[in-house]
């Protein structure tokens, strides 16, 4: 009985032990299960940052290809309206197939009418745009929704003394706020700065786009049901960053890139080409009498007294008449200033903008706008078809042609880059300046937060407009030392089919 006792307990504490042996091995199992696991989510999450960081760069290098492709059309574009609306060229825009996902971009920016609801595929002329570091003579109250308390704010945060203008606002404001600021008394360096300005706000610099896609989307247009606030009215309104910009200048350059000559500097020899006789004597007169002008255009039309070798008055003609003015433009200032900045470009400015210039009211605005339209694309390299076409007589042509230029160098747009099926994408709005030898990107900001700015095409083209696909670029050439604010793009990793449907803003 006890062997029986003491047999059936060894038998029983051996089942123990062995139910314990198999409790500890269960449990090592699930242990090394759970390392397992673990190892597996950090592998799968780690490859799948890899992944999402993988897509974002190459959505990213995929719209910094766009910036590429937009610098090079526009640096070479024959025709103004390539850069303007170019389907073609701009829209889904095929770059790499990395076996994975076909990549694309397309750049676009906001449609030149202001009632149209949609984007348009091109750039946009900055040199269109007031210039609001160099407009002191503007008047900046032809601009929608600018009314003086704001111009003159806006002057007095730029302008570098501290003299308060009647309705502006000085350091003095700024100081008094319950966060205190210093002023910039000096040129802006991006448009956002002017939201440190008394009175601009958000909804005013950049209205009612609230997802940056120049695109009437349903809830900027149903008031204030849903945000941003807007005014239900049909149209988009894209506040004055329409209209202003701070960095549009050009060098004073003739169409070949040479500097042009200063007629008030006599040490300046005349270009070696062949001129006028009348022409080359008037400026020798000028230059001989120290005789200043302020504006090439001084010379249409013109005639000077000087005297003659006897001390005669004898009143003598500049030999500057119309068929002259393209040449004399071209060819000719009068400043020394190799750079000049805030010219408002003839060729693309709108009426608001135009009629911010000083001599040109809406019925000028309109005949520019209506003459612009017909007149051929080699003619628009000066402004000589103003005065040729009987746009503007003599006077007003001398009056306006100091704040007007017929070229420009900075372009500002949007462009995403996108990968599919995997759905990803990156968005950055830039502005390149092209005035250099090369191109380079003066801004570029990434507001891919801001969703896929619309529905891709469903057949996106494979080949670009010359034939071959477009080119894929080590990004980082792009990426000069004139870049500002430059950051990676990821968007979103989600489900990309939902992702992009999500943000259809024509869905
Ligand atoms: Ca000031
Ligand atoms: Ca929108
Ligand atoms: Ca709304
Ligand atoms: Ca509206």
């Amino acid at each position: 009985m006890k062997s029986f006792i003491a047999k059936g307990f060894s038998g029983a504490a051996r089942r123990q032990r062995e139910g314990f042996v198999l409790v500890a091995v269960l449990i090592v199992i699930l242990l090394a299960s759970m390392v397992a696991m673990s190892l597996l989510f950090r592998v799968r999450a780690e490859q799948t940052a890899t992944n999402a960081s993988a897509g974002g760069d190459q959505a990213s290098a995929a719209a910094m290809s766009g910036i590429q492709e937009a610098m090079r059309l526009v640096k070479e574009a024959t025709e103004d309206a390539d850069w303007q609306d170019n389907p073609r060229a701009f829209r889904d825009r095929f770059v790499f197939d990395d076996g994975v996902n076909r990549w694309y971009f397309s750049v676009y920016s906001a449609a030149a009418d202001e009632t149209s609801t949609e984007q348009r595929f091109g750039l946009t002329d900055e040199a269109g745009k007031v210039n609001i570091n160099h407009a002191h003579q503007a008047d900046l109250e032809k601009i929608p929704q600018m009314t003086a308390p704001l111009a003159e704010a806006a002057r007095d945060f730029i302008d570098f003394d501290n003299l308060e203008r009647q309705e502006g606002a000085e350091q003095e404001y700024y100081s008094a706020l319950a966060q205190p600021y210093q002023i910039r008394n000096g040129p802006l360096v991006t448009l956002d700065e002017l939201l440190l300005v008394r009175g601009f706000t958000p909804l005013l610099l950049y209205g009612e786009d609230a997802n940056m896609n120049f695109r009437l989307d349903p809830n900027e247009d149903d008031g204030p049901e849903r945000q941003p606030p807007d005014n239900k009215d049909g149209r988009l309104n894209l506040g004055l960053s329409r209209y202003f910009t701070t960095c549009s200048y050009e060098f004073d350059n003739d169409r070949d890139g040479a500097p042009r000559t200063n007629i008030n500097n006599p040490s300046v020899p005349l270009p070696g080409i062949e001129l006028p006789p009348p022409l080359t004597n008037f400026i020798a007169m000028l230059r001989q009498a120290k005789l200043r002008i302020n504006h090439v255009a001084d010379l249409l039309e013109a005639t000077g007294k000087f005297k003659d070798k006897a001390g005669k008055v004898v009143e003598i003609p500049s030999g500057v008449g119309a068929d002259e003015l393209p040449l004399v433009l071209d060819l000719f200032c009068a400043t020394d200033d190799a750079q000049v900045a805030g010219l408002v470009n003839v060729n693309t400015a709108s009426l608001n903008v135009l009629q911010t210039v000083p001599g040109i009211d809406a019925a000028l605005g309109e005949s520019i706008i209506s003459g612009r339209r017909s007149i051929a694309v080699e003619r628009r390299h000066t402004l000589a078809w103003l005065y040729q076409d009987k746009i503007v007589d003599a006077a007003r042509f001398k009056v306006i042609a100091p704040h007007l230029t017929a070229r420009g160098f900075q372009y500002s747009f949007r462009v995403v880059g996108y990968g599919m099926p995997s759905g990803r994408y990156c968005v950055l709005d830039v502005i390149i300046d092209i005035a250099g030898l090369e191109p380079v990107i003066l801004s570029l900001r990434d507001i891919t937060r801001k969703g896929m700015p619309f529905a891709v095409g469903e057949n996106p083209t494979t080949v670009a407009s010359n034939g071959r696909p477009a080119r894929w670029r080590n990004v980082n050439a792009l990426m000069c030392s004139r870049v500002r604010g430059a950051r990676g793009c990821r968007g979103p990793s989600a489900n990309p089919k939902s992702q992009i449907a999500n943000q259809r803003s024509d869905a």
